[in-house]
């Protein structure tokens, strides 16, 4: 039995994270199967994916304490490169990746869903790094990633205080893109990943790379980076299909899917 949940619908997919008798926390199974149901994906037929959390009350609470309390510093070392490794894949995952937040996104919970491209929640949502209050830092990337997406000094105010936030200021800090009802989240969630997967799946990979390896250097060598994805997508029969369309000057036309070619 599998603690990630993998469904597809049509052209996007949904991963559920699927412990929810400990709000999902993240223990060592959770991370490898979470990892093992990425490998899974056929990013051929599938272009974008939905992140979330089972149950109406938690995405994720975070890694798994009980787990943690007892490891050694060279287990805690192992744990950690597990969690990295997997919230790594997940932000380098060559299709977009949308977090559906439907609860609480606490420590690791907040962390994996900052490695994905895009969240959105649902209005009983809390947002923290609780991490200092247990003796550590936030260690699955939180430091870095909350410091890039939202303002530093609120990054560090939030890390140094250990305090949660809801939904509505996660929506003002630019943490969260919307916020909807339990009940329009998910349906949300998949109309947004319905829209992804209509445009040319070629150049929406091309954006996620350039946008992400864009952001880790400086203008000149990010520009140099977005000339090249961007010559990437010619000649690929969506770039061909794509403009000839827009110059068919026949009104009576109708768009066909684009063909991941
Ligand atoms: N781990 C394990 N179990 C958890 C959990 C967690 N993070 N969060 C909740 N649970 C479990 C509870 O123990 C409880 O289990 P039972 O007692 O029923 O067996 C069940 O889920 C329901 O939780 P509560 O009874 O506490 O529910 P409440 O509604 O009263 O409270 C809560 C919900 C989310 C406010 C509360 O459960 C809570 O504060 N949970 C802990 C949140 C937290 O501190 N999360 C951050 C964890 S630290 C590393 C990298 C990264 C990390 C660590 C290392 N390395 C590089 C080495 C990451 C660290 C973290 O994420």
């Amino acid at each position: 039995m599998s603690t990630v949940l993998y469904e597809v619908k049509g052209d996007i997919a949904i991963l559920t994270i699927d412990r929810p008798k400990a709000l999902n926390a993240l223990n060592s199974e959770v991370l490898g199967d979470l990892d093992a149901a990425l490998d899974a994906v056929d990013v051929n037929t599938v272009r974008c994916l939905i992140l979330t959390g089972s149950g109406q009350k938690s995405f994720v609470a975070g890694a798994d304490i009980g787990e943690m309390s007892t490891l050694t510093k060279a287990e805690g070392e192992a744990f950690g490169k597990k969690g990295n490794d997997v919230f790594r894949k997940l932000e380098t995952f060559p299709i977009p990746v949308i977090a559906a937040v439907n609860g609480f996104a606490l420590g690791g919970g907040n962390e994996i869903a900052m490695s994905c491209d895009i969240r959105i929640c649902s209005d009983n949502a809390v947002f923290g790094q609780p991490e200092v209050g247990l003796g550590i830092t936030p260690g699955f990337g939180g430091t870095q990633r909350l410091a890039r997406l939202i303002a530093p000094g609120m990054a560090k105010e939030l890390i140094y205080s250990a305090k949660n936030i809801k939904a509505p200021k996660a929506l003002e800090l630019g943490l969260v893109n919307a916020v909807y009802t339990q009940e329009e989240l998910l349906p949300a969630a998949e109309k947004l990943a319905k829209k992804i997967a209509a445009q040319a799946p070629i150049a929406v990979r091309a954006c996620k790379k350039a946008i992400n390896d864009g952001l880790q250097v400086g203008m000149d060598e990010a520009i140099v980076i977005e000339e090249k994805l961007f010559g990437s997508c010619f000649e690929s029969e969506d770039q061909k299909y794509g403009m000839a369309f827009f110059l068919d000057k026949n009104k009576e036309k109708v768009k066909a899917p684009f063909k991941n070619c």
